[in-house]
């Protein structure tokens, strides 16, 4: 039987993240009915894989579990090549448990200083997990390429986005109009993919 994901399907959104949630639900245009995670009261599983995809269905599959309802997850982070794709699944945790991304990203700035790296070149990947309570669970990724700019730059969008500017732009995801981001972010074209697949 082909997966689907019918419209108005009551999704849970199994994040903590409040700038992710506000993304995911822009990127899903009302198509669904959203239920957060922190409204059903639903754990945050520690995320003990080693890849995007592997903690995005994690997260899915253990939201699924304990809601009953499909769930739809996020793991996402950003790579500096010249860090060999440091934070990457990290990304959170530099940010330390204040979640504390001027730090985070001062950090990214120290690393690369100290590494004397003149390659500002990095990405942000999204895997997108939807798991069924009980049943089978997709994943797909998507990912933006882009370049470091210190100091940070903007007060918009969440996490890395004002120490990064996408390809062919000039201005940081913290600069940028939400919806302009939306439009051509890692989570966007993960999501172009789970529409492809699903809908
Ligand atoms: P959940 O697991 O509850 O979804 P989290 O913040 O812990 O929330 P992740 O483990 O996926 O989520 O960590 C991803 C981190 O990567 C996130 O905290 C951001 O700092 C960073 N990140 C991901 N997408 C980003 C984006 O679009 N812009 C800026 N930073 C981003």
């Amino acid at each position: 039987m082909a997966l689907k994901l019918e419209p108005g399907t009551r999704l849970v959104v199994a994040t903590h993240n409040p700038g992710k949630a506000r993304e995911l639900a822009e990127i899903l245009e009302g198509r669904f009915t959203l239920v957060a995670a922190g409204e059903l009261g639903l754990p945050e599983p520690d995320e003990t894989e080693t890849t995007f995809v592997g903690n995005a269905l994690l997260k899915a599959r253990a939201a699924a579990e304990a809601s009953g309802l499909i769930a739809l997850a996020d793991d996402s982070g950003l790579s500096v090549t010249a860090l060999d794709g440091a934070p990457g699944i990290y990304s959170a945790r530099w940010a330390g448990p204040d979640k504390d991304f001027a730090l985070a990203m001062r950090k990214v700035g120290e690393r690369l200083e100290a590494a004397g790296a003149e390659d500002l070149s990095a990405w942000f990947t999204s895997a997108l997990a939807v798991a069924w309570p009980g049943g089978p669970a997709v994943v797909v990724e998507g990912r933006i390429d882009g370049t470091l700019t210190f100091p940070p730059r903007g007060d918009r969008g969440f996490g890395y986005d004002p120490i990064f500017i996408p390809e062919g732009l000039d201005q940081t995801f913290g600069e940028m109009e939400p919806l302009a981001k939306d439009a051509m972010s890692h989570r966007a074209r993960a999501f172009a993919k789970l529409k492809a697949a699903l809908l």
